[in-house]
């Protein structure tokens, strides 16, 4: 999926994820792997709906439509759903799906950016910085609705880590609601260890499963530069391992995605390659 922004090349995420052994890696884990592979994108033939204010809406629907279907059927065969992107927009499908299973899903935003936007105050009109929005159900009843229901996910139910571009209205929403954000500031100052004890502790007794949403752009553009809205001053690689590493040992994720990996921005599959190391270590690959 591309539609939720404007830059093509990130519907290849998923290609160059399992270009890099995504795979491979997981089943060296000892997990049996069924790739349920690519979501048909409905692109419109007429020329896609630049309509200022939620830009390719139609086709991101049909897309969310789908993919929520799809990871409604992987949680009820028992399996750990994990989603590629794709750009950010793609969470609200996954979310829709996900969410059916879980009484209070608990919801780790990893991304440079909150996603809180709405079509009123979105300075761009690309959907993927509304979608953590969307899963709160607000913004257009048609996005908030998708797989019939909503509000998906509630305000104290999500943690926000790695945010250092933020709009005037998110930051608003994030006074009004009370979500719980971990900022760059917070990361240098406490340390990532601390934050990710206080995530685990945080979730530990709100939420019956827990989602990861991670996007590349919440890594440092040094170590991971194939992004279409790369943000100076991120995390490290090994902050983000050392946080995946913590997730794994707390057997606290239920189901992940991994999203705005766009190959065509990248050096040499560099971001797709730390996705990879990324999910291995989620899935509880260690050093020794
Ligand atoms: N906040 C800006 C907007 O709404 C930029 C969002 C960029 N988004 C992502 N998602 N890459 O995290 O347009
Ligand atoms: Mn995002
Ligand atoms: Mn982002």
């Amino acid at each position: 999926m591309d539609l939720g922004q404007i830059r093509r090349g990130v519907d290849m995420g998923p290609s160059a994820m399992r270009y890099a052994g995504l795979i491979e890696e997981i089943q060296d884990l000892g997990f049996e792997v069924s790739d349920y592979g690519d979501i048909t994108i409905h692109r419109s033939t007429t020329g896609s709906n630049q309509e200022q204010k939620l830009r390719n809406l139609k086709e991101i629907i049909k897309t969310s439509e789908e993919l929520c279907r799809e990871l409604d059927e992987i949680l009820t065969k028992g399996g750990f759903p994990l989603v590629l992107g794709g750009d950010h927009s793609i969470s609200i499908g996954s979310i829709a799906g996900i969410k059916k299973h879980y009484r209070d899903l608990g919801v780790i935003w990893y991304d440079a950016h909150a996603d809180l936007n709405t079509a009123e105050t979105s300075p761009s009109g690309n959907i993927h910085g509304m979608s953590l929005a969307t899963n709160l159900g607000l913004g257009h009843p048609i996005l908030t609705k998708i797989g019939g229901y909503q509000p998906k996910i509630k305000p104290e139910h999500i943690v926000i880590i790695g945010a250092r571009s933020i709009d005037e209205g998110e930051k608003q929403l994030i006074r009004e609601k009370g979500i719980k954000v971990y900022t760059m500031h917070e990361i240098d100052r406490r340390g990532m260890t601390t934050i990710m004890e206080e995530t685990i502790a945080y979730f530990k007794d709100r939420t019956d499963g827990v989602h990861l949403s991670l996007d590349l752009d919440a890594i440092d553009p040094i170590d991971a530069p194939g992004v279409g809205t790369p943000v100076l001053g991120g995390i490290t690689y090994r902050e983000s391992h050392l946080a995946m590493e913590m997730l794994a040992e707390a057997e606290m994720i239920t189901s992940a995605e991994f999203v705005e990996v766009n190959p065509i921005i990248d050096h040499k599959n560099q971001t797709a390659n730390i996705a990879v190391e990324l999910v291995t270590s989620l899935l509880g690959k260690k050093l020794i």
